[in-house]
């Protein structure tokens, strides 16, 4: 326990588009860990917000046909809603489009100019010539250098991860008309990354949280750092100071957002932001793996140059996958939160259990409606809800009360080992450690109910019941303060059914070994359904439908680039022609060397027609001839154009009315 106050704070989302599981593999862990360190008496502050400037808000905006507030306005209401739905609290929720981050980016970009860590240079960028504008970030896409995968303008994000320059990516096309872009000089302004190296080696081996972002980050500081162009032509965004026509890059303002946030929540609680970012209190950041480079060596090296604190924990979880698929919107490898889950009227805190419980937090996660109905049937209903149940139904049906003992010192014992170790679990950012250990005790639970059958016990021996009852109950109790962290709506529930008024997340776990005083006992009921298997087939079609319908639009999409123009059709000139001679080529019996009238000229021409036509069938025919194709030689005969015809059997096309040889067709 510390006096200090921590700040905590997640990585913030892009107002571009709606909630999904993806988002939830960091909001609802970091949510956990603030109310379990709460729970354990510590101070904490846990800010967030949304995240509004870039190219990823602009673009889709314009798709939308609204403007960029607009749309931030409406995904910010939307984020701040479904986090408060699936119980992830923050003490503040702010906007990096509000006047405190466009006021606190300024000053940071201006200490950096003062303090001599931004220069002016020309770099050649990413320009599309028939849309006529710069393609900054996401307007681009290509090659990446370093790993030759599919790239986005700023980041490798389907191959090494890489952060990109302006400039860099190879084969750049523009996003918006789908022409190749050209490089074009630009003056831009840097921020001298690379002057950061020496500070950053010392930063990184003390920084604490998961290991993976501390050694990812080391990684790519012993590859080298390159400044780092920190200005966009882009009208949305923060103005870069003294300059209307360029805003500083998203990453630049986002991070600062945890910063404004935490002063925009001291100035509505009377709180102190300086303390973290100006003093010792120490700041941990919950991020997504794919974002540690900007949090490990972008913002340290920022907020060293403009004098501010450093974090002292980064927490990066690892990915998530669907069904075993790589997570991904486009082919319909996503759950929605609100649309396929809350909206279904589903428990934000099966979800949450769910999340947190089926893995170490830097590993990849995988979610799988099967996978999700044998977690909740067997643990949350069989084990912790089983439990619950038998004791509170039983306490009320055969006790009439909570029997006026003490617990004993046995089950006393056993609470607090499960508590100190999912206390230490939860400091080394493993959260599925630190539930297993509270599950654990749900367990030992429901297995010294089952032995000591407290209902046939009481039969003869009243005391002897109640006495096991009475433990039982003290496990309860400490298990409601325990999962408050996890199930903190279901944990109120049970907090209510042992008779408490009052909120169980106001009660450190140190209660869990306490006893009840004159408590009375509330109504036993239950807490825990069980997923049927009807509705998981419900669930489970719906994510296979959406996999369908994204297969299905990317056919259409492949069909479309397939689509030409009529001037490319144009292109291809074709005219009747009548047959003039035919006859087989030796040695094939699919093709047939046929001479062709075209009015002013006769050409050779070799089809594929022998085994559908005799020579001496198709001799007079009109047909339409392809002219202007490049010669080509099959079977060693030169053929000088190809005769249209349809179908597996070749039928020809012929004119409906008569038309002299060499009329164009149209
Ligand atoms: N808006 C979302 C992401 O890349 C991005 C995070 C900003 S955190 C300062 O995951
Ligand atoms: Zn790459």
């Amino acid at each position: 326990m510390t006096d200090s106050p921590v700040l905590v704070t997640c990585g913030l989302p892009y107002t571009n588009g709606p909630c999904h599981i993806g988002h939830l593999r960091t909001y609802v862990p970091a949510d956990f860990y603030v109310r379990f360190l709460r729970h354990c008496g510590e101070n904490v502050v846990f800010v967030c917000g949304s995240d509004n400037h870039g190219t990823p808000v602009v673009i889709s905006s314009e798709a939308e046909g609204i403007s960029p507030r607009e749309m931030c306005e409406r995904y910010h209401a939307h984020f701040d809603e479904t986090f408060r739905k699936m119980g992830v609290l923050f003490d503040r929720f702010g906007m990096t489009d509000d006047p405190a981050n466009h006021k606190k980016t300024k000053e940071i970009v201006t200490s950096l100019i003062d303090n001599g860590y931004i220069y002016e240079k020309t770099i050649s960028q990413s320009y599309c010539p028939q849309c006529k504008m710069f393609l900054p970030d996401r307007y681009v896409e290509g090659l990446c250098p370093h790993c030759g995968e599919k790239a986005r303008g700023d980041e490798c994000d389907q191959g090494c991860g890489k952060h990109l320059e302006p400039g860099e990516i190879l084969e750049p096309v523009c996003r918006i008309c789908g022409g190749n872009a050209e490089l074009r000089d630009q003056d831009h302004f840097f921020f001298k990354l690379g002057e950061f190296s020496h500070f950053l080696k010392d930063f990184l081996p003390n920084l604490k949280g998961t290991l993976n972002a501390r050694n990812y980050a080391q990684g790519w500081i012993n590859e080298g750092l390159h400044d780092w162009c920190i200005t966009r032509t882009l009208d949305w965004g923060v103005k870069f100071p003294g300059r209307d026509d360029l805003v500083v890059y998203v990453w630049v303002d986002a991070p600062i957002g945890y910063m404004a946030f935490t002063e925009e929540w001291a100035g509505e609680t009377g709180g102190d932001w300086e303390e973290f970012w100006k003093g010792n209190a120490p700041i941990t950041h919950f991020i997504g793996q794919d974002i540690i480079y900007h949090h490990c060596i972008f913002w340290p090296a920022l907020l060293k140059g403009a004098g501010y604190s450093t974090p002292d924990s980064v927490v990066a979880s690892g990915m998530v996958k669907i069904d075993d698929k790589k997570f991904s919107k486009s082919r319909g490898y996503v759950v929605w939160t609100n649309e396929d889950y809350l909206d279904l009227g589903l428990s934000p805190d099966y979800l949450r259990y769910y999340l947190l419980s089926y893995t170490s937090h830097t590993k990849e996660l995988n979610f799988s409606w099967s996978e999700y109905q044998a977690r909740v049937n067997n643990e949350l209903v069989d084990t912790l809800g089983n439990f619950i149940y038998r004791t509170v139904h039983f306490t009320s049906k055969k006790l009439g009360g909570i029997p006026q003992i003490d617990a004993d010192e046995e089950i006393l014992e056993e609470i607090k080992k499960r508590s100190e170790l999912s206390e230490a679990s939860v400091r080394d950012y493993e959260f599925k450690a630190a539930i297993d250990e509270i599950m654990a005790l749900a367990s030992y639970g429901n297995g010294y109910i089952q032995s000591n059958a407290p209902w046939k016990m009481i039969k003869e021996d009243r005391e002897g019941a109640e006495k096991v009852i009475r433990n039982c109950l003290q496990i309860v109790k400490a298990l409601a303060l325990l999962f408050d962290s996890v199930i903190p709506e279901k944990a109120q529930k049970i907090w209510e059914q042992l008779g408490y008024g009052d909120s169980v997340s106001d009660h450190p776990v140190s209660e869990g070994t306490e006893g009840f005083g004159d408590t009375v006992l509330g109504e036993p009921s239950i807490l825990f359904e069980k997923i049927e298997e009807d509705r998981l087939s419900e669930y489970e079609s719906t994510l296979k439908m959406r996999v369908e319908e994204a297969k299905k639009k990317e056919n259409r999409n492949i069909k479309e680039n397939y689509m030409i123009s009529i001037d490319e059709f144009t292109k291809v000139e074709m005219k009747t022609a009548r047959i003039i001679e035919a006859e087989k080529i030796e040695g094939s019996d699919k093709l047939l060397k046929i001479r062709v009238d075209l009015g002013d000229e006769k050409r050779q021409i070799v089809s594929g027609i022998a085994k559908f036509y005799n020579p001496e069938e198709i001799l007079g025919t009109d047909v339409i001839v392809v002219t202007n194709l490049k010669p080509a030689k099959l079977f060693g005969v030169e053929s000088q154009g190809m005769i249209l015809a349809a179908g597996e059997e070749a039928s020809l096309l012929v004119p409906k009315r008569n038309v002299v040889p060499g009329t164009k067709v149209l």
